[in-house]
């Protein structure tokens, strides 16, 4: 089967604990290249459009005020089913209720500060890479 495509972010949190370099390792352990990558600290307009799904949701004012409160780290993985294998590799949203061995279950705080972002299907991969790759 062909690579695929998909997005993950580094989050805030992890930025700020220095964990890029963890996370990244962890990544390619797993077998994903990294294609793509860039720091940035998203405007608020950034952050309310990447995550407008959740705009009805209690939570996104919250979640948007952490994703602009410092730098995080948007980078574009290639492997086999990319997509399903990334949030496999990652962990349940919720660090309590995420696999041992994931991200999340190593890295993340909590429910909101949760380390990394991984996209949720192809289609959204793909709105996402573009969202922070518009060349690619
Ligand atoms: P995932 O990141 O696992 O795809 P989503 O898409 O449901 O999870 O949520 C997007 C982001 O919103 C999460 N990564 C997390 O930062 C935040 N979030 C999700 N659920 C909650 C919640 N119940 N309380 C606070 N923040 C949340």
């Amino acid at each position: 089967m062909r690579a695929e495509r998909t997005l993950a972010i580094i989050k805030p949190d992890a930025v700020g604990k220095g964990l890029i370099g963890k996370i990244i390792g962890h990544l390619e352990e797993a077998g994903f290249v990294v294609t793509d990558l860039q720091m940035t600290r998203l405007s608020e307009a950034e952050a309310r459009r990447f995550y407008e799904v959740h705009a009805e949701r209690p939570f996104y004012d919250s979640l948007v005020a952490f994703m602009t409160s410092a730098r995080c780290v948007p980078m574009v993985l290639e492997r086999k089913s990319a997509v399903s294998a990334l949030r496999e590799t990652i962990g349940a949203t919720d660090p309590a209720r995420a696999a041992d061995g994931t991200i999340r279950k190593l890295y993340a705080e909590s429910v909101e500060r949760n380390a990394i972002h991984a996209s949720d299907s192809p289609e959204n991969a793909e709105r996402e890479i573009e969202f922070f790759f518009p060349q690619g």
